[in-house]
């Protein structure tokens, strides 16, 4: 009876370690390096495009390619919640805001830490973006990891609070960890 026992509990040990070492996240690896947003349209829309992020000196790099636009500038954000579901995309929530400032420009110090300002689409519709931005993070509990990236109708205007005015979200994808 003993010996069973001690069977058992030798499995459920190994069980336990088993579960506490596939959920870490990281894996072997440690914190993710690496996190990628696929964004799709709802109801048929055409605009769709993907979004790399990698850990980098300076904070977080950022790569956008978004295809499907109307030419000239669209507003470009993180929003809270990595919720894509509903077709006018509002489950995403409002800008991700993790140090509860305003909403503002890219490149000043007090903004929503998910302003990323605006894509410019050339004639064909396809927007290219580069930033290194030193508010983002793939770890720790301001992690952009499980939120959402959106492209917006029109462009930020940096100074409509809290939104930038930028309109109706034509796309929207969930921030995930990347290989
Ligand atoms: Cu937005
Ligand atoms: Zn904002």
């Amino acid at each position: 009876m003993k010996k069973e026992l001690g069977g058992l509990t030798v499995i459920v040990l190994a069980v336990v370690l088993l579960a506490l070492t596939g959920c870490t996240g990281g894996g072997k690896d440690g914190p993710p390096r690496k996190a990628v947003a696929v964004l799709h349209s709802a109801d048929g829309g055409k605009v769709h495009g993907i979004v790399s992020f990698m850990k980098d000196r300076g904070g977080v790099r950022l790569i956008a390619s978004i295809e499907g636009l109307s030419p000239g500038l669209h507003g470009f954000h993180i929003h809270e919640y990595g919720d894509c579901s509903s077709p006018d995309f509002n489950s995403a929530g409002g800008h991700f805001n993790p140090m509860n400032m305003p909403h503002g420009s890219p490149d000043v110090d007090k903004r929503h830490a998910g302003d990323l300002g605006n894509i410019e689409a050339d004639k064909t519709g396809l927007a290219r973006y580069e930033r290194v931005d030193k508010l983002l993070t793939l770890e720790g509990p301001q992690s952009i990891i499980g939120r959402a990236v959106v492209v917006h109708a029109d462009p930020d205007d940096f100074t409509t609070q809290p939104t930038g005015a930028a309109g109706a979200r034509l796309a929207c994808g969930v921030i995930g960890i990347a290989n």
